[in-house]
């Protein structure tokens, strides 16, 4: 009988994500821009968050964005109508961004000026969180009507983040949500992950999460 090959692709094609998402943060860092990687479901809110969150910083910090969908480029004509430079990513299927995408965003958005580069990732709770984007930070949102139960469905999401955003807090009257069973779930999994509970629909919230901005991106200023 012949012998078989057996080739690890997915190591492979992991490992060379990694050498160029290392890259990034080099580069980013050089150029005193933080970049922040937003991730979660379809529907989450992460670009509602996005727009609160130019409202919240009021020009404290010089912003980009780069959106990534599968298709369409509403997400990032939304940012932009705020005055905002944004780039979209149309990734034609895929269902996460690699570091060569993000890679080419940077290149289109121009750095030279920006604080902090916010990625939006493609709507998904398992893909983005096996690849590394070059992000200093993971930021995630899960929304109230996704349930509770989510970090015991999609653990490495949970594992890899620096920030748990609770969204749609506005939902919680009416949902059986327990924010308390979802803390112990997170924090069995990461317990280094700050949890902030926001609604984009009200503005709750958001302060607290403009604040940790602030004091993330001023350590990439020194
Ligand atoms: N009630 C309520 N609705 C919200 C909140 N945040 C977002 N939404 C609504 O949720 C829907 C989806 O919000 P988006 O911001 O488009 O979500 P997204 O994660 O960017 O969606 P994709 O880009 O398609 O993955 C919209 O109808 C928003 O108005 C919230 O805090 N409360
Ligand atoms: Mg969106």
């Amino acid at each position: 009988m012949e012998s078989i090959r057996l080739i690890e692709v997915k190591e492979e094609i992991l490992s060379d994500n990694n050498k160029t998402a290392g890259e990034i943060r080099e580069r980013l860092r050089a150029a005193k821009t933080m970049l922040v990687n937003l991730m979660s479901s379809p529907g989450s809110g992460k670009t509602s968050f996005i727009l609160r969150t130019i409202e919240g910083l009021g020009g404290s910090l010089r912003l980009g964005v780069i959106e990534a969908d599968i298709d369409s480029v509403v997400d990032a004509e939304k940012v932009a109508a705020r005055g905002i430079p944004a780039v979209q990513l149309r990734t034609g299927g895929f269902c996460h961004l690699d570091a060569t995408m993000v890679t080419q965003g940077i290149d289109a958005l121009d750095i030279s000026g920006l604080d902090l580069v916010i990625i939006e990732n493609v709507g998904n709770l398992v893909c983005p969180a096996e690849f590394d984007t070059g992000a200093h930070r993971n930021v995630m949102i899960l929304s109230v009507p996704e349930g509770d139960d989510k970090p015991l469905k999609y653990p490495l999401m949970f594992s890899i983040c620096d920030l748990l955003v609770v969204n749609k807090i506005d939902y919680l009257s009416l949902s059986d949500f327990n924010m308390e069973l979802l803390r112990q779930r997170v924090l069995a999994l990461n317990p280094r992950i700050k949890i902030l509970e926001v609604s984009c629909k009200t503005g709750a919230g958001i302060e607290g999460w403009v604040d940790w901005l602030n004091k993330e991106a001023a350590g990439f200023k020194v």
